[in-house]
């Protein structure tokens, strides 16, 4: 069985990660696939919602650490900027919207790739820890810039240094997910979203995540011209042109992803 699986199914993508019995644990081949799949969904114009999971009772348990023991003298350097950097970098500039269905543990590693994606939802079970403390590493995959920006700076602190496990619904109060689920309907619900995403004007979407990206960084001013151009881009879809006649005539629009 392959480390990630993928399946293009009514115009959304599935990558599950596939290593149940490590608790979905990252390891490089699992890691270069999983980048590969996210390339496709960039390139796939059919996509128009990416849906991330995890097979089993986990959703990532972060990097394999039996892979990093048996690794000689391995460079850690190298495995950020192969494996973990591209992943958070594809996820966070790929034009359509992804949802991270975090179904159990998020750990490490895994805990970041979450917090990388554009709506996080988990089901009620599922925890995160910020691991890395425990066994003498910082956090990496782009946590120390993007969990202060969701929970602030004395919480992102402590989780970093303590590592302690957070629920779901802890996860949910502090502003690090968008919304925890009962487990009997987490799945449903976290499809319903991504159904929801893949029917929406994917380019405006596209857009939107754009101007997040810039405006962790871009002072007011810089940020209002941001809006500016990627509004511009917006009126130029089909899309744009389809929600407004849709909404003159009184009718559902249509929306094609152009
Ligand atoms: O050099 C570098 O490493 C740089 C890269 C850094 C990126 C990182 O992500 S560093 C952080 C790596 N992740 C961790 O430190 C988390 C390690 N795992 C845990 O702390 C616990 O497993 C959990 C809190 C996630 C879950 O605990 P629990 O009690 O539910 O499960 P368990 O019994 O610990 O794990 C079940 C199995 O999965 C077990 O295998 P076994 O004994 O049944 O054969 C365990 O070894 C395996 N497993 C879990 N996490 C990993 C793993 N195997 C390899 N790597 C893992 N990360």
């Amino acid at each position: 069985m392959s480390s990630i699986l993928f399946e293009i199914k009514d115009h959304i993508a599935f990558i599950t990660f596939n290593r149940p019995d490590k608790l979905n644990a990252v390891n490089r081949e699992m890691a270069l696939l999983f980048q590969q799949r996210l390339d496709e969904c960039q390139r796939n114009k059919t996509v128009r919602c990416v849906y991330i999971t995890g097979s089993g009772k986990s959703f990532c348990a972060g990097q394999d650490l039996s892979e990093v023991k048996q690794t000689d003298g391995h460079e850690v350097n190298t495995m950020l900027r192969e494996q973990y950097n591209p992943i958070v970098w594809k996820i966070r500039t790929l034009e359509k919207p992804v949802v991270g269905a975090i179904n159990g543990v998020a750990a490490g590693a895994g805990a970041n790739l979450a917090l990388a994606c554009d709506v996080v939802v988990a089901s009620e079970s599922a925890y995160f820890t910020q691991a890395f403390s425990k066994i003498g590493l910082i956090p990496d995959s782009g946590g120390t810039y993007i969990l202060p920006r969701f929970i602030g700076w004395q919480r992102a602190s402590a989780l970093m240094m303590l590592a302690d496990k957070i629920s779901a619904r802890e996860a949910e109060k502090m502003g690090m997910l968008y919304k925890a689920f009962p487990d009997e309907v987490f799945a449903e619900e976290s499809l319903k979203i991504a159904d929801k995403l893949s029917k929406m004007p994917t380019r405006s979407l596209a857009f939107i995540k754009h101007a997040l990206n810039f405006s962790v960084s871009n002072t007011f001013e810089q940020q209002l011209k941001i809006e500016d151009i990627y509004q511009q881009k917006a009126v130029e879809t089909r899309d744009y042109k389809e929600g407004v006649k849709a909404f003159l005539e009184k009718r559902t629009p249509e929306f094609t992803g152009e």
